[in-house]
């Protein structure tokens, strides 16, 4: 990688939970990075970082969105994934056309749209399995130690390897994979969110609760047996049986209110239509009907969140 990319700061897209996670780990490796948020009244902010027995404090540089003007070439989009199409579409005339872009959206559809949308730059989809949340605007508690599986949407080599302009990033201390099928991957998440983020908003309980009371437990696992057979029929494969997979990052992420849960208290949207709404929506393009998500999804509408 030139030197001169390397000095290239990462824009991130996105100042909630994981952003502010990923702007933290970023300034701490002292790799330049910009945050661009809604209203910047300073022109850098503290983020404050909260793990176990591990806290710091950092000052990262903000930029306002509506005053952006810098190109872009290295990109992080970290918001939700109903916000991630407007928010890169209004900064797309910065980006450079060789820009590097990685989009961290929870459940699947926003990646493909997107990638659509920037067919010249090189774009990376990543699946995060970390736990955190912001107590406070930039906050943030990192609850769960996960990891992020990250490749390019359409690999130019099938490379095992990172290109070079992404080794920057997969060097962060997040337990960083580097995958040739990320699609996979997020399919496999998006098993998992949708086995557990649609029930925690419901019954407004940690994730831990779900596998704790036998009555959650058994929804979960119908849940992910619906998934499962649609996975088979699409001949997408799983690491693991879904419900070992989703019992593991359950205990992983237990004491962690899930991001549909954080939302639904926030009294913001939820991705459920990139979650439990894509599986039924593949499900119904087969003429397959899954009763328990479709309960699921119709059951939280009734409750008013969508
Ligand atoms: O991805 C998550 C989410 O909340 O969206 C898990 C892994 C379930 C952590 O809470």
């Amino acid at each position: 990688m030139t030197q001169s990319l390397n000095n290239q700061p990462w824009y991130i897209l996105g100042a909630g939970a994981m952003g502010c996670l990923l702007a933290s780990q970023l300034a701490r490796q002292q790799q330049p990075v910009k945050l661009i948020v809604k209203r910047a009244s300073t022109p850098s902010q503290a983020i404050h970082y909260q793990q176990t027995d591990l806290h710091f404090s950092c000052k990262v540089p903000v930029v306002d969105h509506c005053a952006l003007h810098h190109h872009i070439n290295k990109l992080i989009v970290t918001t939700k994934a109903y916000d991630a199409l407007p928010a890169v579409q209004s900064i797309a005339h910065l980006l450079t056309a060789d820009a590097q872009v990685i989009l961290l959206q929870n459940g699947l559809g926003s990646q493909q749209v997107i990638a659509n949308t920037l067919p010249n730059q090189q774009i990376a989809v990543g699946s995060v399995t970390h736990g955190c949340f912001l107590t406070k605007p930039f906050q943030v508690v990192h609850a769960g130690l996960g990891q992020i599986t990250i490749g390019e949407l359409s690999p130019q080599l099938n490379n095992a390897k990172p290109r070079c302009q992404f080794q920057q990033f997969a060097q962060l201390p997040l337990n960083i994979h580097w995958t040739t099928t990320p699609l996979t991957t997020l399919w496999e998440k998006v098993a998992i969110n949708g086995a557990i983020n649609g029930l925690t908003a419901l019954y407004q309980c940690k994730n831990g609760e779900l596998w704790q009371h036998q009555g959650l437990r058994q929804q979960v696992i119908a849940l992910c047996l619906e998934t499962e057979a649609i996975l088979k029929q699409l001949q997408i494969p799983l690491s693991d049986q879904l419900v070992t997979l989703v019992k593991r990052v359950i205990l992983q992420t237990a004491d962690n209110y899930s991001s549909t849960l954080q939302d639904v208290k926030a009294g913001k949207a939820t991705e459920l239509s990139y979650i439990n709404g894509y599986i039924i929506d593949k499900a119904h393009i087969m003429g397959i009907d899954l009763p328990h998500h479709q309960w699921l999804v119709r059951t939280l509408k009734e409750k008013g969140y969508s």
